[in-house]
């Protein structure tokens, strides 16, 4: 990859993620997140984030690489190894903001996707349990960075996660992700 202008990556200060730029790793002993199930091999879920759900076959596993930041010097590289769904996520809890619209976003660069293989975004809604909003889905490699991104009201109580979704056998980075209430 060539050197980036860094003046294209201005810090967000509404940004309500944490760690959104993968350049915190994770403080936990073993490396990982508070991820119950990290995957085999183990991941290295980056700081503030959690891995979720179907990792006994290997499922899915999240790093922190050095190798293709888009900004700073970190990005997630995400390598997926089964059919089935598996999320990194980041929860927010935001009870003054039901109604508004939130606005989520990330940059993503896929490396290597199979057939039936896609990577997107999500909100879900955790007093629901459902997914209540999806961004479009990149099911082939790139020749750089794309932006997703989707829009849809906060949910009553507030509490969702941005959840960053794959399936199917892929290798992509995932770099800045936003959420943003005005
Ligand atoms: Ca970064």
């Amino acid at each position: 990859m060539q050197a980036r202008d860094m003046g294209m990556c201005p810090i967000d200060s509404q940004n309500l993620l944490q760690n959104p730029g993968f350049e915190t790793p994770s403080v936990e002993p073993d490396g990982n997140g508070k991820a119950v199930n990290t995957g085999s091999p183990a991941s290295s879920i980056p700081g503030k984030w959690d891995g979720c759900c179907n990792q006994s076959g290997g499922g899915t596993t999240w790093m922190v690489s050095l190798g293709t930041p888009r900004c700073g010097l970190r990005s997630l590289q995400v390598t997926s190894t089964s059919a089935t769904a598996n999320v990194l996520n980041q929860s927010l809890q935001l009870p003054s903001k039901v109604g508004k619209t939130l606005t989520a976003s990330a940059y993503v660069f896929v490396q290597q996707a199979s057939a039936g293989a896609k990577i997107g975004l999500d909100i879900w809604d955790l007093g629901a349990n459902k997914v209540i909003a999806s961004s479009p889905t990149i099911a082939q490699s790139t020749a750089d960075w794309q932006k997703l991104e989707l829009s849809v009201p906060v949910p009553s109580g507030g509490n969702f996660q941005l959840r960053i979704n794959t399936s199917g056998t892929l290798t992509a980075y995932v770099d800045d992700p936003s959420v943003l209430v005005p």
